[in-house]
This record gives C-alpha cells, sequence and structure tokens, in this order.
C-alpha cells in the first residue's frame, strides 16, 4: 500500500487553506487510499519567535482539529513529531546530504528572512535548515506520497533531491516520494490580500479564515473580501485574483469548478454571500466535533501516544540503516 506522510505546524490557529488545501483531503482520501501518517510537526513552529504555552496549546488544538476534520485513528496514524526522536536524529544526516547554497535558495527562509532584516532583526538558524528536517519527516517512513498545498512544492523537491543524493552516495535507503496536490484551492489566498497565502502565522486577522471562527466572523470576513475593480465574476487568477479565490473557496466547498461557478454569478455581492454560508456549512460539523474532543483531552492524548508510538516502530528500522549507510559505527 502506497504510504503517505503529511504535516501541519502549531504556528497559528488553523485557517481554511489548510483545511481546503490539505486536511480536508487527508481525511476524506489519504486515510483511505493509503498508509498516512499525519503529524502536527510542533519542532517546526520554534523556528520563529515563539512562546513555550502557546505552542503546546496549539498543538494539542492542532490535533483535536485533525480529529474533528475526520481523521481516524484506526486508520491512520496522528502523532506529535517531538514525540518520535527519529526526526532529528535523520534530520542532522540530511544536514551532512543538503548544501549551504540549496538552503538559502529556499523561498519561505529568504521571506521570512528578508523581512527580520528590514526591521533589523536576526532570524534563528534552525529557520534556515527546517526544510531539511521536514525532508527528514518524510524520510524516516519510507513515503511514496507528500499531500500538501502548493506552497510546499519547492520543500519537497528538495526532500526529492536529498533523498537521490543520499541514496547515490551511501546505498539505497531512502524512497524518492512525489507532492500531491488537491484539484482546486491547493493555494488559497488571504481575503484582503489575494496575491498572499492564507497564512496561519503571518496572515492578518480579517483576511484569515480560522476554522474555529464563529459564524459572524466568517460572514464578516468574506463579506468584506477584497474585490478586483470591475463588475465581471471571471475566474481568471491573473486578473481577478480576489474573485478568483473565491470562486476557487466556494468551488471546493460545493465540489464544484470555478469556472462554471463564475458563470452563474452576476454580481461580487451574490458571490461573496453564498461562499460564506458554504464556509459557514462547512465549518459547522468540523466545529461541533472539535468542542466534543476539546472537552476530552485524555483521549487525544491516547490517541497521540498510540500514534507516536506506531510511528516511531516504523522510523526506527529505516533511520538506523541511514545511520549504517552514511558510516557510523552501529551501537552495541
Ligand atoms: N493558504 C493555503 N492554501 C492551501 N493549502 C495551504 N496550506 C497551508 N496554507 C495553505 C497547507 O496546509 C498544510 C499545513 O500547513 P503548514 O502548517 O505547514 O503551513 P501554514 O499553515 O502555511 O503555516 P504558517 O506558519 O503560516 O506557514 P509559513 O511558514 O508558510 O508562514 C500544508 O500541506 C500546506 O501546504
Amino acid at each position: 500500500m502506497t504510504r503517505s506522510f503529511s504535516g501541519i505546524k502549531p504556528t497559528g490557529h488553523l485557517t481554511l487553506g489548510n483545511y481546503l488545501g490539505a486536511v480536508r483531503r487527508w481525511a476524506d482520501v489519504d486515510q483511505y487510499a493509503s498508509d498516512a501518517l499525519i503529524s502536527v510537526v510542533d519542532l517546526h513552529a520554534l523556528t520563529v519567535e515563539h512562546d513555550p504555552a502557546r505552542v503546546r496549546r496549539l498543538s494539542r488544538q492542532a490535533a483535536s482539529l485533525l480529529l474533528a476534520a475526520g481523521l481516524d485513528p484506526q486508520r491512520c496514524t496522528v502523532f506529535v513529531q517531538s514525540h518520535v526522536d527519529e526526526h532529528a536524529r535523520l534530520s542532522y544526516l540530511l544536514e551532512c546530504t543538503a548544501a549551504d547554497g540549496e538552503m538559502r535558495r529556499m523561498i519561505q527562509y529568504k521571506e521570512k528572512a528578508a523581512r527580520a532584516q528590514a526591521v533589523g532583526e536576526s532570524v534563528r538558524l534552525s529557520l534556515l535548515t527546517y526544510p531539511v528536517l521536514m525532508a527528514a519527516d518524510i524520510l524516516a517512513y519510507g513515503t511514496d506520497e507528500v499531500p500538501v498545498g502548493h506552497d510546499q512544492v519547492q520543500h519537497v523537491e528538495l526532500t526529492r533531491d536529498l533523498a537521490v543524493r543520499f541514496n547515490q552516495r551511501y546505498g539505497h535507503v531512502f524512497t524518492v516520494p512525489k507532492a500531491t496536490h488537491p484539484r482546486v484551492a491547493a493555494r488559497v489566498m488571504d481575503l484582503q490580500d489575494p496575491t498572499s497565502k492564507m497564512g496561519k502565522s503571518l496572515g492578518n486577522g480579517p483576511g484569515v479564515v480560522f476554522l474555529l471562527d464563529d459564524a459572524d466572523a466568517v460572514r464578516r470576513k468574506v463579506m468584506r473580501a477584497v474585490t478586483d475593480s470591475g463588475q465581471d465574476v471571471a475566474y481568471d487568477r491573473e486578473s481577478h485574483p480576489g474573485v478568483a479565490n473565491l470562486l476557487e473557496v466556494l468551488a471546493a466547498c460545493v465540489h464544484e469548478s470555478p469556472q462554471v461557478l463564475a458563470d452563474r454569478y452576476a454580481s461580487y455581492g451574490a458571490l461573496k454571500k453564498d461562499t460564506a454560508e458554504a464556509v459557514v456549512e462547512l465549518l459547522r460539523p468540523l466545529q461541533k466535533r472539535h468542542a466534543e474532543l476539546a472537552a476530552d483531552p485524555a483521549y487525544v492524548d491516547e490517541v497521540l501516544r498510540v500514534g507516536a508510538a506506531r510511528a516511531r516502530a516504523l522510523a526506527r528500522p529505516l533511520v538506523d540503516r541511514a545511520y549504517r549507510a552514511i558510516g557510523l559505527l552501529p551501537a552495541s
């Protein structure tokens, strides 16, 4: 059976972008079609300024939301990255495989480092190296497929390069994975700035729909979404990025194509109203289930404990093999 690995960072509250671009597919497709491992990748939340208590809180909340979204612990493995030492163990070997130059070319590093530099701040070394940790997350499990939004394409490419390089230098150890994306909404944009990704850590409040936003907040954010000058409801990301984003969100909610939906609307107002209601309905069952799970943290902790034990058992032999292949003396 195909194996898939997916991760979500507890850097903020989960967004509609996370859900439509990734989480919904993990729940609706991947856990049935593959041996799916889904991780709250908490080590990645330490690459930027962080509050320890908040990271802990968001990690449990992310796990609860994954379960609320329909991930079934009987069908897939849900766990917290830092509970499985193999990720950090393998990351070091991959740092010894990666080149400094290729890390500095990573778009997310360049963008975040430039932002920090502009205000006279430095960035953590881990911001430069975290794509290698991400490669370790994926490669430790012999992963075939990585279901992600479009923002992660470059990281999966790096993962492939490192796997191939390691295999060529030290013998075949790693499966070379490939990224897969949803048909629509692979890149949900910020409602206030449709040229930027809707992100949980950098997104500004009014342009980001959070999964736990109440119905009024969702309606307010969608109704105030920036649209384009003109009146045409056309699906064109280049010339009408705001309207195209709303069409994609609506299309993803109602399982239609954005082009077909565009022909049905004569005004931006009607499109916004239907999109807002579709998002409210999409989130309603998820929020209800999340409220039940939030009231039962012991259940969530147990799911994470069992998940980590399974993940550890899968990763350990493969990472041990990589340690031997690269020339390290096995512990007796
Ligand atoms: N806007 C989005 N549209 C489609 N997919 C998205 N994903 C994230 N944002 C969108 C996908 O969700 C999965 C988990 O994402 P993540 O936790 O790795 O990243 P994030 O939500 O983008 O978090 P940050 O902290 O806001 O990220 P950065 O570092 O980019 O600033 C992934 O599959 C992702 O593709």
